[in-house]
């Protein structure tokens, strides 16, 4: 079947980033349409596909599939043996809290602390704005991994359940935020952070983006630090 991805710049697309993870993890063949953002022509292109002017889209047959997390619900219906959340229904329900605190949360994090995965800049660290943000997000992490990870849950791996699942795929757009911004957090969160960037589609996205060729300043950068 057919199955196209419309996504926005790799730089900066952080709800792309999710569902293009989840969509490599499938292990299906997909065609990818990347529309540049902040562009004059950005919301024309996107409403070619996608009902509410907005990236990540999934095109799947006939399906039609937007918003990150129901595309990634998707994917784990239609391609059961990538196991992408995990099998037990106590770490499966934990994973989709989590995630789905991702989805409708964070929004001082995103807001401060934009994805930027073709710079380094710790120069904008705005990680005081946002610390209420950053205390819960890394007691997840800390969480996940000693009552999930650690144990082998979803497999053996260094991800937030053991081996990959969506829920890291939800948080890997957050894992990039705390390095561009070099901001330190503690030793196991750190770890989870290594662990995202040397996963291989990571690494692959991460590559592309830093062959793109647009520049974007987002407007927290125009403010006093
Ligand atoms: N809740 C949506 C958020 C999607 C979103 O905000 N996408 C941004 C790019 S990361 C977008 O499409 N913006 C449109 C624009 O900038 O014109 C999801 O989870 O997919």
């Amino acid at each position: 079947m057919a199955t196209t991805l419309v996504i926005g710049n790799k730089t900066y697309s952080s709800w792309s980033l999710r569902p293009w993870l989840a969509l490599k993890a499938t292990g299906e063949p997909f065609e990818e349409v990347l529309v540049p953002l902040d562009q004059p022509d950005t919301q024309s292109r996107i409403r070619e596909y996608s009902p509410t002017g907005k990236v990540p889209l999934l095109v799947h047959g006939e399906v039609r599939v937007w918003e990150s997390l129901a595309i990634c619900e998707y994917l784990a219906d239609r391609f059961p043996a990538a196991k992408l959340w995990p099998a037990d229904p106590a770490a499966r329900a934990h994973a989709r809290a989590v995630s789905t605190e991702m989805h409708g949360g964070f929004a001082e994090l995103r807001r401060n602390m934009p994805m930027d995965l073709s710079h380094s800049w710790p120069q904008r660290d705005r990680s005081a704005h946002c610390q209420p943000d950053i205390r819960r997000v890394t007691e997840i992490w800390r969480d996940c991994r000693e009552r999930f990870g650690k144990a082998g849950a979803h497999g053996k791996g260094e991800f937030l359940f053991g081996g990959f699942s969506i829920a890291d795929a939800m948080y890997a757009p957050v894992t990039t935020r705390f390095t561009t911004y070099g901001v330190k957090l503690d030793p196991e969160s750190m770890r989870y952070i290594e662990a995202v960037a040397a996963h291989p589609a990571m690494r692959e996205w991460i590559a592309a983006a830093r062959q793109e060729p647009w520049e974007l300043t987002y407007e927290v950068f125009r403010q006093p630090a």
